[in-house]
């Protein structure tokens, strides 16, 4: 029997969780779901955006179902992450059948180091002066950067592009570079180069089939990660997991979405394919694949949440998708 730990969090994590529970409970798996509370709203109730509870029950889960965070992000999912040591952060950009995007057939994957960088939560404010640490070690270097070449071994991709700004922050990204080539010797048959942060966006956004795999540090991989989303249609399509050597997080790349929380048309899509990359975490890779399938068929059949143009609210998409797993 598998332990989830389920925190929905805020805004629209409430909503695009219970679309991908019903899913997943539909499955009948060997897993229990425990509800756990995170987010703003446990910071109003308890004083505190991640409660102790909450995190030990964390520790002891086989894997943690996150939904979203609000403003206290920095609070809960970061530092989950960071106590949990999950430090690959997956982000797939993979563009899905009938989604009108701006690059169909794109299927690229972000690999976002999680633990350190600007995150790691070194800010001080003293008289008027604000400033914050940036941590790059070789060790959490080369950790990311062998996970990005063995995902990309094993999913037979062909190329690792590591991102960076190495000509200003010389000592941070100049060791970053420098590890990751070196990790790259060790992997002679997949591609590998290196690219500023700032011109990879450039080449991201006119001509992003040069990528297969990227990997970079914390807070390039939170932004760039976004940016591919919007390649393949938005975070309302876009998944996540953030893995470690113990445990395992997986949320959706979106955020709260507070403009839109509460009125039930948040796309859930982006929850449900983070449910399936649990499923393959734990070896279901057959379940997984159906759901894909299910939510491909929906969407290309034109049924959509108004993200993608279309009228259904989020348990409605739900339930078209849990309909064609019957
Ligand atoms: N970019 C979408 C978003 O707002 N995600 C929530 C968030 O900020 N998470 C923190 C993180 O991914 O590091």
């Amino acid at each position: 029997m598998k332990r989830i730990a389920v925190i929905p969090g805020d805004g629209i994590g409430n909503e695009v969780m219970e679309a991908a529970m019903l899913i997943l409970e539909k499955l009948d798996l060997p897993f229990t779901f425990e509800y756990y509370d995170a987010g703003d709203g446990a910071l109003e109730r308890y004083g505190k955006a991640l409660p102790e509870e909450t995190l030990e029950a964390c520790r002891r889960s086989d894997a943690v179902l996150f939904g979203a965070a609000g403003e206290t992000a920095a609070d809960v999912i970061v530092r989950l992450r960071q106590e949990l040591n999950t430090f690959a952060n997956i982000r797939p950009a993979k563009a899905i059948k009938g989604i009108r995007c701006l690059y169909p057939g794109l299927d690229i994957v972000v690999v976002r180091e999680n633990t350190e960088c600007l995150y790691r939560g070194f800010e001080f404010e003293f008289d008027g002066v604000a400033e914050a640490v940036r941590v790059i070690t070789r060790r959490a270097s080369e950790r990311i950067a062998k996970y990005a070449f063995e995902l990309a071994k094993r999913e037979r991709r062909k190329k690792v592009t590591a991102l960076h700004k190495a000509n200003v922050m010389k000592k941070t990204c100049g060791l970053f570079r420098e590890v990751c080539r070196d990790v790259a010797s060790e992997y002679p048959d997949i591609e590998f180069n290196d690219y500023y942060i700032d011109a990879a966006c450039m080449y991201l956004v006119m001509d992003p089939f040069r990528f297969d795999v990227i990997v970079t540090t914390n807070m390039f991989g939170d932004i760039v990660s976004d940016l591919a989303a919007g390649l393949v249609g938005g975070l309302g399509l876009a998944p996540s997991a953030n893995v470690g050597e113990k445990n395992a997080i997986f949320e959706p790349v979106h955020g709260a979405a507070f403009d839109i929380a509460g009125r039930g048309i948040a796309n859930p899509t982006a929850m449900i394919l983070t449910a399936c990359m649990m499923l393959r975490h734990f070896g279901y890779l057959d379940e997984a694949r159906k759901i894909e399938e299910a939510v491909e068929r929906v969407i290309e059949s034109g049924k959509t949440t108004p993200d993608l143009g279309g009228n259904l609210k989020t348990m409605e998409f739900a339930n078209e998708v849990a309909l064609l797993l019957d």
